[in-house]
């Protein structure tokens, strides 16, 4: 599964025969077309084009190899390029006369904006650059997972900024998902995009793809944590002694215990703030309870209630209740982007920090979301033919969203620091960097350099809003709070 020849749609392999005569360049581009979010993280190539196009080469063994496929599948081999793959071959001794340009990973860019182009370099192989479509429209999955994330990761600074403290952020999101994903494969490219906003993960492929592919020794972390056969495997009336071994097997640091395996309200009660309450309250270390059934709201606020009950709690500077440092809830079960919202604005509401909580995502966050969550695309935009270079679009009556640009593309910053998507003829500098050439790699990114341009796009983000917020509103809420406390 790695002939570059049979990396793509079938009726991809006859369009070599469809365009005009005398087409010479074909320029294509890829953009979300709007969706859940405003904005994307785009996220991923490097590992596309590492894994499939850098050093690619293609042989006559691949030619003869896809020609044999095609002509089994279409049932006629003169549908197949032969010509064509081996002038490339030939002329160009098997590397990709295609060049590349995209935003650099990590950039947090509006819909409806050129997030890549591509066209081919060598005039006879116009016909290459949308060959190549099926493969890098994939990034759609890496992008739109590392976009959910960030969001996730938005709005739980937003509820850490007015009850708790939004330095504890990275790990407030746990990826749970290697499970619920199609692949291996997928799980490690969505355990990577999870990882560029968020340290916290379970899913060990993701770091594997990281360090390969993105320079990263160790991306993320975890704890030693329950599962419910480690828990019931000692019997209903053996949940406690299964709960004291967690404390006698990890006697420091962090650890979490599913505690929903019969009543998870008496767990916390009668086990955890009970029988147990002594070790717990004097370990060094935090003991992370989980629930895992019910309405996680709900759920997460009564077991807050009786947790706080046992344990004692404090008040923070923003007026919120704190659990002591040896004592925390960590939901992963049902949760997703609304979900988890309403989880925190229940724990608001019932005046708890959200410093008390953290999540684990897990089908929700790798698998939970397709192509059009952000409605990507990608589209020709310009071709070339007998020297007269074309603008064309696609403009389906049925459809007005589903125009399509046309030209050749520039991705320009206005003065507020904004994007735009402009005519290539426009001035102002091109944000698109040529990352692929001839079969090589002109440009890698770290994933470092990728998280902190990721976070320097949502701290701008968040403080513009912090900016806006307190422009609409300050005069009524402080007046509210006079009167409140009059
Ligand atoms: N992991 C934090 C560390 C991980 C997990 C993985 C499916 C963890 C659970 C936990 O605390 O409870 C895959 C479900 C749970």
């Amino acid at each position: 599964m790695d002939n570059i020849l049979l990396l793509t749609d079938s009726y991809k392999v006859t369009h070599w025969r469809q365009y005009p005569p005398g087409t010479e360049k074909v320029y294509s581009y890829f953009e979300s077309r709007g969706g859940k979010y405003p904005e994307v993280l785009f996220f991923g190539l490097q590992y596309m084009l590492k894994k499939h196009l850098e050093g690619v080469v293609v042989t006559q063994e691949t030619i003869d190899t896809a020609e044999m496929i095609v002509e089994k599948h279409l049932g006629n081999k003169s549908l197949f390029n032969r010509e064509g793959w081996e002038y490339i071959l030939r002329e160009h001794g098997g590397r990709l006369p295609i060049s590349i340009k995209a935003v650099p990973e990590g950039s947090v860019v509006p819909t409806h904006n050129v997030l890549m182009t591509i066209e081919n370099t060598d005039p006879k192989c116009f016909w290459l650059t949308n060959y190549l479509e099926t493969l890098l429209v994939q990034v759609w999955y890496p992008t739109t997972v590392a976009t959910l994330s960030m969001n996730m990761k938005r709005q739980i600074m937003d509820y850490l900024d007015r009850t708790g403290d939004p330095g504890l952020v990275d790990f407030k999101l746990h990826d749970f998902g290697f499970r619920g994903v199609s692949s291996v494969e997928s799980a490690a490219i969505g355990g990577a995009a999870h990882l560029v906003s968020f340290m916290g993960t379970d899913t060990i492929v993701g770091l594997l793809l990281l360090r390969q592919y993105y320079g990263a020794d160790m991306a993320g972390f975890s704890i030693p944590a329950a599962e419910h056969s480690t828990i019931t495997s000692w019997g209903r009336q053996g949940e406690a002694l299964a709960m004291e071994n967690m404390l006698k097997q990890f006697p420091k640091g962090a650890v979490a215990v599913v505690s929903d395996s019969y009543d998870i309200f008496k767990a916390c009660g009668e086990i955890w703030g009970d029988k147990l309450k002594e070790k717990v309250a004097g370990r060094d270390g935090t003991v992370v309870v989980r629930p895992d059934s019910g309405n996680p709201e709900k759920v997460v606020v009564e077991v807050l209630n009786i947790l706080g009950a046992k344990f004692g709690t404090s008040r923070n500077d923003k007026g919120y209740l704190v659990l002591p440092s040896q004592i925390r809830v960590i939901q992963g079960d049902g949760v997703d982007y609304e979900s988890a919202e309403r989880v925190m604005s229940a724990l608001e509401a019932a005046g708890w920090s959200a410093d008390n909580v953290a999540f684990g995502m897990g089908g929700a966050l790798l698998q939970k979301l397709h192509r059009d969550t952000q409605k990507f695309a990608f589209k020709c935009s310009s071709v070339t033919v007998d020297g007269q270079e074309r603008d064309v679009f696609k403009q389906p009556v049925t459809d007005p969203g589903k125009n399509s640009k046309a030209g050749r593309l520039k991705l320009v910053l206005r003065t507020d620091g904004s994007f735009e998507t402009v005519s290539m003829s426009h001035d102002g500098a091109d944000q698109l960097v040529e990352v692929f050439r001839y079969g090589k790699i002109l440009q890698e990114y770290s994933l470092d350099e990728i998280r902190s341009r990721a976070n320097g796009f949502l701290s701008e983000r968040r403080k513009a809003e912090a900016l806006l917020r307190s422009r609409q509103a300050p005069p009524e809420r402080v007046l509210s709070r006079q009167t409140e406390h009059a």
